[in-house]
């Protein structure tokens, strides 16, 4: 029926979607699953022995579905999943994770007369033993997320969301994630659908140099003015060294963490440096006004 009425409804879901989103919500009668156990082997009296099956309203799997995808794009986008994550990725599977890097091992250490070692873990129900104040906390100090998009998960994992929920989490767990900011993607889709776009982006900016502990291009640091106009506020950056059109990224050097270019700016520190100096980095911010 969604499918038939997609032409009606694709615009006030997407707004709703979009609404969510920049509010950090997530309603909690989406999250409420008719839940089925069926049977996986051996012992059919123990219940144990069944896998619970969430059945989740449908506009609540689509509303996942397209975070999950545009996470997961973004993830792959900023190379940020590890080469050695197999698991929940297309074109990917436990063989590649014994050619990549298991077999390479135990041939290296064959070839240097060692002894290989192997100890193999099968975590009973996983999904079911994560933290969600663990990966919260992880997702917000190692990985970035914060406002809006992080609270958006917390509301997503808290208050009885079940399988899919966990799936997620799950897979945030395993793949180490990294995030960048959604909200930009979802504010600038906001724009698109809402059909007015109050938004520009800066002109290329220099703040700081590297001649004291860094380059500091961080959005906080621009003062008097502020990098976006007042009423505005950051919500998507480009960085690039300076008098270059060299991203920050292809620049090989270590960037700290929590500012490789996000809307909260990009911070090089020079101790992280293998020759102790940063390069110099410019930054644009892209400016939103909120309604
Ligand atoms: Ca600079």
């Amino acid at each position: 029926m969604l499918k038939l009425s997609c032409d009606i409804i694709a615009q006030p879901l997407t707004y709703i979607f979009n609404l969510l989103i920049s509010t950090g919500k997530y309603v909690d009668d989406w999250k409420r699953a008719r839940v089925i156990p069926v049977y996986k082997t051996e012992d059919s009296t123990k219940c144990e022995n069944y896998r619970p099956i969430s059945i989740l309203p449908i506009i609540s799997k689509l509303f996942e579905k397209e975070v999950f995808g545009q996470l997961y794009q973004y993830l792959i986008d900023n190379s940020l999943l590890s080469r050695f994550q197999s698991g929940f990725r297309p074109k990917h599977s436990t063989l590649s994770l014994l050619l990549i890097e298991m077999s390479d091992n135990w041939f290296e250490n064959m070839d240097n007369g060692e002894i290989t070692g192997l100890i193999s873990v099968d975590i009973r129900k996983a999904f079911d033993s994560i933290d969600h104040k663990i990966l919260l906390r992880k997702m917000q100090d190692q990985f970035c997320v914060q406002d809006f998009e992080l609270k958006w998960f917390q509301s997503y994992l808290t208050n009885g969301h079940t399988s899919l929920a966990k799936e997620i989490a799950s897979l945030y767990c395993k793949l180490i994630l990294k995030m960048k900011f959604l909200f930009a993607t979802f504010i600038i889709s906001t724009l698109v659908f809402s059909g007015h776009a109050a938004s520009y982006w800066t002109h290329w900016l220099d703040r700081d140099n590297p001649s004291g502990t860094g380059d500091w291009e961080t959005y906080s640091s621009f003062k008097r003015p502020t990098a976006c106009r007042p009423g505005y506020k950051p919500v998507d950056a480009n960085c690039r060294v300076k008098y270059t059109n060299t991203p920050w990224y292809q620049a090989n050097e270590v960037i700290s963490a929590c500012y490789q270019c996000t809307p909260r700016g990009l911070f090089c520190t020079n101790k992280n440096q293998p020759d102790r100096r940063c390069k110099d980095y410019e930054i644009q911010f892209l400016c939103y006004r909120p309604h």
